[in-house]
């Protein structure tokens, strides 16, 4: 399918067409004019995907354990989308053999779509072209969406909060808890894994993970803490009945809602904001701002009145 018509191309998606949706992806991360019009498309579709976002350290074993959960999710006769964020993951293909090898698997499971995304210029980033595609996926049929982002920075980090069900990653050792606390990552997690867990120090920060939960305001739903070989596998079965138990508890306790409708919120207000500081610099380019600077020089205008009459216009 070689056409652009973001009409065509949605259709020819929606059917199973995999470039098509590679192409659709592609177009809204750019934040095209075609972008904005898929997605358009994409938000009046009425499906809604389960979002679950797994966040951690670098090289804490995202992608591994992300890859095992989608195994576990194929056995179960599930479907699934998986957005790596990292540049450096090896979804990208950039990185290692055997994750390669495991991702060509899937790579040919039409029950499974791996993406890694970077934003070129997208109007209002990552924080605006996640939930967008994410919301593309949903149209597309996937009932679940694993997000991959590296704890580390405040979009990376408010992007794996925005999911529905927010999965912190830490391996074992000393200060690794204390480290993901650090970062932030402490209040957002709804399930903690300590993947790793072949090597040793798993108990210390279990131990850690569990201090800094007491200590922090009791809710509903206190995270629970699993244990993870994600090479192997091991205890992704775990993860995702805890993942779901989540996603369970958070619909049925009205948390999904409350959720859903501040992400619609922020994803609005960011994606204003945008707008209007694109409009601003165009201002900034024009003659007349030019114009009010020479004003502003000769003294005969302060920067306040002027700003406010060029806001005005907008
Ligand atoms: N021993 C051991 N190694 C693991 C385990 N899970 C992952 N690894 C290894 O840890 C390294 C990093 O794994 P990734 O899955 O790439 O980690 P990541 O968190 O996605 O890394 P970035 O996306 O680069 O932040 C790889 O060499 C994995 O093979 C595990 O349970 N035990
Ligand atoms: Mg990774």
């Amino acid at each position: 399918m070689r056409t652009t018509d973001p009409g065509q191309l949605f259709e020819a998606a929606t059917g199973g067409d995999r470039a098509a949706l590679a192409r659709i992806i592609s177009l809204v991360e750019r934040g095209s004019e075609a972008g904005a019009e898929l997605s358009r498309m994409a938000f009046s579709h009425s499906h809604q995907a389960f979002t679950v976002g797994l966040t951690g350290a670098p090289g804490a074993g995202k992608s591994t354990l992300t890859n095992s959960l989608v195994e576990v999710m194929r056995r179960r006769g599930q479907e699934a989308a998986v957005l790596a964020i990292d540049p450096s993951s090896p979804f990208t293909g950039g990185a290692i053999l055997g994750d390669r090898v495991r991702m060509q698997d899937h790579a040919l499971d039409p029950g499974v779509y791996i993406r890694s995304m970077a934003t070129r210029g997208h109007l209002g980033g990552l924080s605006v072209a996640v939930p967008e595609t994410s919301r593309m996926l949903a149209a597309m049929g996937f009932p679940t969406i694993f997000i991959e982002t590296v704890g580390v920075g405040q979009v990376e980090v408010e992007i794996a909060e925005e999911a529905d069900t927010t999965v912190v990653v830490v391996n074992p050792g000393w200060g690794d808890a204390v480290q993901a606390n650090k970062a932030g990552l402490m209040e957002i997690a709804d399930v903690f894994v300590i993947n790793k867990a072949d090597r040793p120090g798993v108990r210390e920060t279990r131990r850690d993970l569990e201090s800094m939960l007491d200590m922090s305001e009791p809710g509903p739903w206190r995270p629970p803490i699993l244990e993870t070989v994600a090479q192997d596998g091991k205890g992704a079965e775990e993860v995702i009945e805890a993942v779901f138990a989540h996603h369970a508890f958070a619909e049925s306790s009205g948390l999904a809602a409350r959720r859903r409708q501040a992400r619609l919120a922020k994803e609005l207000s960011r994606l204003a904001q945008a707008m209007l500081a694109r409009k601003v610099e165009s201002l900034m380019a024009g003659e007349e701002f030019s114009a009010a600077v020479a004003e502003m020089n000769e003294g005969r205008l302060d920067p306040r009145t002027i700003a406010n009459r060029l806001i005005g216009r907008l």
